[in-house]
């Protein structure tokens, strides 16, 4: 684990907005047919049932008061709630999946938001515009986008339209050499206090200078996933050194076993929408 880099910090904005909800939905039986490059084998249907529940746990803990949509079969990746919507305080945009498979996802998480928030709060990534919410990582007032195999430069575009009319700032971020990234937050978690937790791959990029670093040592790349929610950081359960370092700078950490949901190419934040 390489310690965080101090020097980098300029311009601090010290604390994220408070959370108090996030929708989720259970995995299906037929989770194992959802898309996959980890090549860890196939996921048991019944232990990700258990990591799910540990996790919903964990997101109460935080405070938050979870809203389940039920386990769909005719969608095995929909389990990843996160890539179906991008959430700010008082609106939303409805994705448009990059992976054909997963379009539909965004009917039912459409439909649910639409009792959250009026309306008019309520946008669609149009064609040929595609994003996945793993690509958007929100740093307090700044998003950084990530064009990926799933979010190409027309969904950014248009992601990043609608997020500078309500005075956010946001920056792309490419990663499409990036082989090991699925997403840009499959290698990036903003933990506040202007503090990113990133892999090597992308610890070197001029976008993120300007933050406090937390680098993941090469053997818990997986770990770069976290999710500050309020007062607690989820990490997965094997990122022990991660575990160790957000521990020794003040955050107190809830470790969770993931092993399913990594089978299946997702990590924690990938499981909710948070609100
Ligand atoms: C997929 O390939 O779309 C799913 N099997 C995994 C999605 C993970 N989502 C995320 O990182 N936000």
């Amino acid at each position: 684990m390489t310690p965080p880099q101090q020097s980098k910090v300029t311009g601090a904005k010290q604390s994220s907005r408070i959370l108090t909800r996030a929708i989720v939905r259970p995995p299906s039986r037929n989770f194992s047919d959802g898309l996959s490059t980890a090549g860890l084998g196939a996921p048991s249907y019944e232990l990700a049932l258990k990591q799910h529940a540990d996790y919903c746990a964990a997101l109460e803990q935080c405070g938050l008061t979870l809203t389940y949509l039920e386990a769909d079969f005719a969608y095995p990746d929909s389990t990843f709630v996160e890539d179906t919507a991008v959430l700010t305080e008082s609106a939303a945009m409805l994705t448009r999946p990059g992976a054909p498979s997963r379009r539909g996802e965004v009917q039912s998480i459409s439909q649910l938001l639409g009792s959250f928030l009026s309306p008019a709060g309520i946008q669609t990534i149009q064609a040929p515009g595609t994003i996945d919410g793993g690509d958007v990582c929100e740093a307090e007032d700044h998003f950084f986008i990530g064009i990926s195999e799933r979010t190409n430069q027309a969904g950014a575009e248009q992601l990043a339209e609608w997020l500078a009319a309500s005075d956010f700032t946001l920056g792309f971020v490419d990663i499409q050499r990036e082989s090991t990234l699925l997403h840009l937050k499959s290698g990036l978690a903003y933990l506040g206090e202007n503090r990113l937790v990133v892999t090597d791959a992308l610890a070197h990029r001029e976008e993120f200078t300007g933050y406090e670093h937390i680098r993941v040592c090469p053997e818990e790349e997986y770990g770069a996933n976290c999710v500050r929610i309020n007062d607690y950081v989820l990490i997965p359960s094997a990122c022990v050194k991660l575990g160790d370092c957000l521990e020794r700078l003040g955050y107190r950490t809830i470790a969770l076993e993931m092993s399913e949901f990594q089978k299946m190419d997702g990590g924690l934040s990938c499981l909710s929408l948070r609100f």
